[in-house]
């Protein structure tokens, strides 16, 4: 026997050792199948353009304003955010709520709390007791977007509203036009069983 075929029989051995019993499928790779199963979020895509960008003046808009998931799964939300103007927002909005380790990523960079003058929108969804407050904060006038990205859970199904909480609206508060319009700066999470 040379060296060549004791060492393939070794790496038999440790093959079978390594095989789920009856299956044939090597152990390492079914526990590796299952965990990234689990752990994979729901993606959910919206952006967040301008009112000049959809051609009706002061009426900034959140292109998917209506969401749809399921109870107890982890949805992963990225918003690409086009504007540059910032709009008055209460300093309670201006920080991370509700998510997974209270933060969101922006361009892949976690943050928890904004200055309110960088603050363009929100994505407040009120889930019964909990609120869940993405900021949107303004894009540097090199970047063509910002994106924003935050995981986060339903606990119970049902039909949550979500509303932007910066002024960005129209009339003398802001809180008028797409503020009060669903569509625009307002809208639902619908939560399946
Ligand atoms: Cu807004």
């Amino acid at each position: 026997m040379n060296f060549k075929s004791v060492s393939l029989m070794a790496a038999g051995v440790a093959m079978a050792a390594t095989t789920i019993l009856g299956t044939g499928i090597p152990a390492f790779a079914q526990v590796k199948h299952v965990a990234k199963k689990a752990a994979t979020p729901q993606l959910i895509v919206t952006q967040m353009e301008t009112g000049k960008m959809v051609h009706k003046k002061g009426w900034p808009k959140f292109t998917v304003s209506q969401f749809h998931t399921t109870a107890g799964k982890v949805v992963k939300l990225v918003i690409k955010s086009y504007d540059d103007g910032s709009a008055p927002v209460p300093v309670s909005y201006t920080k991370v709520r509700g998510t997974i380790g209270g933060s969101e990523l922006v361009n892949g960079k976690k943050v928890t709390t904004f200055k309110a003058a960088d603050v363009a929108h929100t994505m407040t969804i009120m889930e019964g007791g909990k609120t869940i407050n993405i900021v949107v904060p303004v894009r540097t006038a090199k970047e063509k977007f910002v994106t924003v990205t935050a995981e986060f859970s339903f606990a119970k199904p049902g039909n949550y509203m979500w509303q932007c909480y910066a002024a960005c609206g129209t009339g003398s508060s802001g809180w008028m036009g797409p503020m009060m319009t669903s569509g625009w700066m307002k809208g639902a999470w619908h939560v399946a069983k």
